[in-house]
């Protein structure tokens, strides 16, 4: 479960027992983290549980119920054995369990918070501007595309806002997802680790066209993002969108006018 990591120095390496990584390693981990205590806290509790329940069936012979004085009355709580030295202990376990898993969920996520791309020196940063209804990302030297392309392995930093109304923008394959709020803007960053295309779709009913509003995200080995990237200027579009007619066809499908250079 615990993978190391390191990506040019970009991404810290795990550290102890919290996940550190990938957004997509981080959330696996957490996934699995749950699955196997989950599992574990239900099968040593239904197992006690249905052990209890043979133990003490009606007509057992040879078990201990107590002193008759002890037993409790009908409508009597009972004491638990051992004068509660039971349920304290159980009490004490599950506290345990439950804050350690709050602690260690949290360390986790306030990595993912912590928007650790920024740490390093050759993440690249886009901005994203949502419209109705599509996607528009912007790169530091000015090149507008409506395909987000960045190289495999490095960390990409997204500065997300909208131009008109409520979006949120996010790749589910890449475990990223943020508010596209206007006047505002909001941060957020992913690791493509492997090449391929991918989805991003806004997840805010935002209109009519609020369901074809995808955008291909391309993740590409880094010798060809680079040549991509020396290609453009602020001027170019290299996949033949068009950001203002795109921008009110609410039925148009904007994939489907791309011609990728990817
Ligand atoms: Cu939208």
């Amino acid at each position: 479960m615990i993978r190391e990591i390191s990506r040019a120095g970009v991404t810290p390496l795990q550290t102890g027992i919290v996940p550190r990584g990938s957004r997509v390693e981080i959330f696996q981990q957490i996934y699995e983290f749950f699955l196997v205590l989950g599992t574990l806290v239900g099968v040593v509790v239904i197992g006690y549980m249905l052990y209890n329940a043979y133990k003490y069936r009606d007509g057992a012979e040879d078990v201990y119920r107590g002193e008759e004085d002890e037993l409790p009355t009908l409508g009597e709580l009972p004491t638990g054995g051992g004068g509660g030295r039971k349920l304290f202990l159980s009490f004490t376990l599950s506290a345990v369990i439950v804050i350690s898993l709050i602690a260690w969920t949290y360390g986790a996520l306030a990595f993912v918070e912590d928007n650790p791309a920024l740490d390093g020196e050759d993440a690249i940063e886009v901005e994203v501007t949502g419209y109705q209804f599509g996607w528009e990302f912007t790169y530091p030297n000015g090149h507008t595309d409506s395909t987000l392309r960045v190289p495999v392995d490095t960390p990409v930093e997204l500065t997300v806002t909208s131009r008109d109304v409520f979006h949120n923008i996010g790749v589910r394959e890449l475990r990223v997802k943020s508010d596209a709020i206007p006047g505002q803007t909001t941060e957020t960053w992913f690791i493509g680790e492997r090449t391929g295309t991918y989805i991003a779709e806004c997840y805010e009913l935002c209109g009519v066209g609020h369901s074809d509003m995808t955008a291909e995200v391309k993740v590409m080995p880094q010798d060809e993002y680079d040549d991509w990237y020396a290609n453009t200027t602020a001027e170019n579009e290299t996949d033949g969108g068009n950001e203002t007619d795109g921008g009110n066809d609410a039925t148009g499908n904007e994939s489907a006018r791309l011609v990728g250079t990817a």
